[in-house]
């Protein structure tokens, strides 16, 4: 059990499909803490660094030009073992074959228009959230329904 932090990006097709409610609001109600959130357009420097891992893939250029061709969201996220609960809230990468009631798996069908990008392990959430937050971007506060969505172990687990 650990206190963790995560990064979400509400990319441009769901800027444009009027989705950012639908989206943020799947991450409150699951019960998670959004601790940092702005909007914010990304260069070709962001993104070859945040796509450093497929920037060779043919498809790369593409997903560039999409990423740019918007603003997007980035949300931080707090909560406990936070990035694989998030990762498991927004689905696989094709989304047409995402678990339904995952973000993906409900309001998506693509490989590369999938409406979010979400931090795919404890290594890569610590690189992308100050790739994307500054340090005073992010906030530290009580949320007050905590007594409700954790149990006291888990939230002495999380620093009180
Ligand atoms: P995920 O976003 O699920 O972690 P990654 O890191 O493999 O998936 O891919 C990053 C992004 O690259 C995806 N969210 C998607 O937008 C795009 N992408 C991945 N695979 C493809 C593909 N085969 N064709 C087009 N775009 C892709």
């Amino acid at each position: 059990m650990h206190p963790e932090r995560t990064l979400i990006l509400v990319k441009p097709d769901a800027i444009q499909r009027g989705l950012i409610g639908d989206i943020i609001s799947r991450f409150e109600k699951k019960g998670l803490k959004i601790v940092g959130m702005k909007m914010m357009s990304l260069d070709e420097a962001v993104l070859r660094e945040h796509y450093a891992h497929i920037s060779d893939k043919p498809f790369f250029p593409g997903l560039s030009q999409f990423m740019m061709s918007s603003p997007v969201i980035a949300i931080c996220i707090e909560g406990l073992d936070c990035v694989d609960a998030v990762r498991r809230i927004t689905g696989i990468t094709k989304a047409r074959e995402a678990e339904a009631g995952s973000i993906r798996g409900d309001f998506a069908m693509s490989v590369s228009c999938n409406v979010v990008h979400a931090s795919d392990s404890i290594e890569n959430a610590a690189k992308e959230v100050p790739r994307f937050f500054k340090s005073d971007e992010t906030y530290k506060y009580q949320k007050s329904e905590y007594e409700h969505v954790y149990a006291e172990e888990e939230l002495e687990a999380m620093g009180g």
